[in-house]
C-alpha cells in the first residue's frame, strides 16, 4: 500500500488521538467532559492556556454535543477540531497581510 498522504495521515492522527482519550473511560466511543479536558490539556495546551473562562470545557461540550448525550463522539470532536482549524487559518491569513 502506498504511504499515506499528509491529509490521510492527519485524519488517522485525529482518530488515534480521540481514541487514546476516549478509551480511558468505560465508553471507548465517546469523550466524557473529564476526558475532553484531559485531551485539551495535553494535545491543545496553548488553546487551553488562552481560555480565560473556567467553564471552557463545559461550554465546548454543550456547543459541540449535537445529540445532547453529554458526551463527545468522534463526529462532534471533528466538528470542534474543524472549527478551531478555521479560526487558526483566519488568524494565519491576518498575520500575512
Ligand atoms: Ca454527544
Amino acid at each position: 500500500m502506498a504511504a499515506p498522504t499528509e491529509l490521510e495521515a492527519c485524519m488517522e492522527t485525529m482518530i488515534k488521538v480521540f481514541k487514546r482519550y476516549a478509551e480511558r473511560g468505560s465508553d471507548e466511543n465517546n469523550l466524557t467532559k473529564k476526558e475532553l479536558h484531559n485531551l485539551l490539556k495535553h494535545e491543545l495546551p496553548c488553546f487551553l492556556a488562552t481560555q480565560k473562562d473556567p467553564k471552557i470545557v463545559d461550554n465546548i461540550m454543550s456547543d459541540m454535543d449535537g445529540d445532547k448525550d453529554d458526551k463527545m463522539n468522534f463526529s462532534e470532536f471533528v466538528g470542534f477540531v474543524a472549527g478551531l482549524s478555521a479560526v487558526c487559518e483566519r488568524l494565519h491569513r491576518k498575520q500575512k497581510h
